[in-house]
């Protein structure tokens, strides 16, 4: 008779194609057996009337990033983050090791390293490229067969932004070394000429955040990335996807065949621009790029989950409190909406804001929602199959879900270092439990069960979804080498 380190028995277990009752045997921190009357675990976990997921992957979340030239400090630390993030339900995180313009991606990561030894869970890196000179792309080759296999660009923001030219150069160094690359698409020249025109019409206050970054800013980048991507045929991941136009562009070049994927975040689906209209400086705490929409971008927003053309949701948390010198307020407790750091926190809210908008108010289905949550980020960015789904000898992340509990968020019962949450007061129903990493009980019963540290880098290499076609609009391949 096989023993187990632990069983958890008698669950609802749903993956992203099936929904089965069944026990789950876990060995040496893998899944070893899915099956009715398992034979007894030195552990026994009861899920009789719960649901047995995939441990949430988080593919987009800003964790302890350093900053430069800027009072705004990360409330969070690596283990506040994760922590956070595993009473949500996630069990894996990709977070950034940011380039700063002028300097170099090696020391940025090494440094970031040492401060992610602190994770609750597992975790990977996107490296962020602000500035590709030849000598940072040069750094590229080594550190992504370190196992950092995806890259971020910025189209908007002054120190972040790539030209077109950079942007292609950036997407040619990904292709030519087998990288990832994901992208903040907004028309920064657009953004700047509104907010200059706003400003100078006094209209400074967080409303006028979402008049500076219309819908049409989202469209025109995430139109301009797809042309260059298809240019140099290298598939691409759009980050925070928040507008119906946006989605227009990339259902457009799916359409076409072109290997563009796309996120959207909870902020998106849950919130709309009224919540920048709160009392005073309030509407602050829901500042974040792309800007806030309206109900009709939500909607497009929930039938591009359902169709598949978005095929993740992350929480792109930002860890920025509201007060003090070094949150939103660093420019002043009624700064222009221009100063105003922009992002919101997320992390532990994205499962059950998710669960309960989508699931529970069937706007998605149980397949879909472990789809876009933990499958599909698993498959996007190569931590399938060792992570993602629940099969026989994959590791035994998993997330122990109450379908039926009422909660109330408050941020005072959350995790993270944030003074707020811009859900404060909302209802959701459905809530995990108990959140496994490789077989290890990390949540349960209200507490966290390791230390900070517990976590595990993930080195990923090369995998299908990040491959390119091969096909080039001009019948000329760029990358061919001549003879
Ligand atoms: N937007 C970003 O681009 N990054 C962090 C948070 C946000 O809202
Ligand atoms: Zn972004
Ligand atoms: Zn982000």
């Amino acid at each position: 008779m096989q023993r187990f380190d632990t069983v958890i028995r008698g669950g609802t277990v749903v993956t992203a194609a099936d929904t089965m009752q069944a026990d789950i045997g876990i060995l040496n921190g893998a899944i070893a057996a899915i099956g009715r009357g398992l034979s007894p675990g030195a552990t026994e976990i009861d899920a009789g009337g719960l649901l047995v997921l995939p441990g949430g992957i988080d593919s987009h979340c800003h964790i302890a990033q350093p900053k430069r030239g800027t009072p705004v400090v990360s409330a969070d630390t690596f283990e506040s983050a994760t922590t956070s993030a595993a009473f949500g339900g996630t069990t894996s995180v990709i977070c950034f090791s940011p380039q700063f313009k002028g300097g170099s991606l090696t020391p940025e990561l090494r440094a970031y390293q040492e401060t992610a030894r602190q994770s609750v869970l597992d975790y990977s890196f996107h490296l962020i490229v602000t500035d590709p000179t030849p000598a940072v792309l040069g750094e590229l080759p080594a550190l992504i067969a370190e196992g950092h296999r995806s890259i971020k660009i910025f189209m908007t923001y002054e120190a972040s932004r790539l030209d077109d030219r950079q942007v292609l150069e950036v997407l040619a160094a990904a292709r030519e070394h087998a990288a990832f690359v994901t992208v903040h698409a907004e028309n920064h020249d657009a953004i700047r000429w509104m907010t200059t025109r706003l400003e100078a019409a006094g209209l400074t206050t967080p409303p006028y955040h979402a008049v500076s970054k219309p819908p049409l800013v989202e469209r025109e980048a995430i139109h301009r990335i797809i042309m260059l991507a298809e240019l140099l045929d290298q598939p691409i991941q759009i980050f925070h996807v928040s507008s119906a136009q946006g989605i227009s562009e990339i259902r457009r070049a799916q359409e076409r065949g072109l290997k563009i994927h796309a996120e959207t975040c909870p902020q998106y689906l849950v919130l709309t621009a009224e919540a920048l209209q709160g009392e005073g400086f309030e509407g602050a705490k829901a500042i974040c790029s792309p800007a806030l929409r309206e109900p009709a971008d939500q909607e497009a927003l929930w039938q591009a989950l359902r169709d598949g053309v978005l095929g993740v949701v992350s929480s792109d948390h930002a860890p920025t409190r509201f007060g003090g010198a070094d949150g939103k307020q660093a420019f002043g407790a009624h700064a222009p909406f221009s100063k105003v750091a922009n992002g919101v926190p997320g992390l532990e809210t994205r499962l059950p804001l998710l669960f309960s908008e989508g699931v529970v108010k069937g706007r998605i289905d149980l397949q879909q929602f472990v789809a876009v949550t933990a499958t599909n980020p698993a498959k996007l960015f190569g931590l399938y199959p060792r992570k993602g789904s629940i099969a026989i000898g994959m590791d035994a992340d998993l997330a122990i879900w109450d379908p039926g509990c009422r909660r109330r968020i408050a941020n005072a019962e959350l995790h993270h270092a944030v003074d707020y949450t811009p859900y404060e007061g909302m209802e959701v129903t459905g809530w995990p439990m108990t959140t496994l990493v490789r077989g290890t009980v990390v949540v349960q019963d209200g507490a966290r069960r390791v230390e900070p540290g517990f976590g595990r880098f993930l080195a990923r290499g090369p995998y299908p979804a990040m491959q390119p076609r091969g096909v080039f609009p001009t019948g000329f391949d760029p990358f061919a080498t001549t003879g």
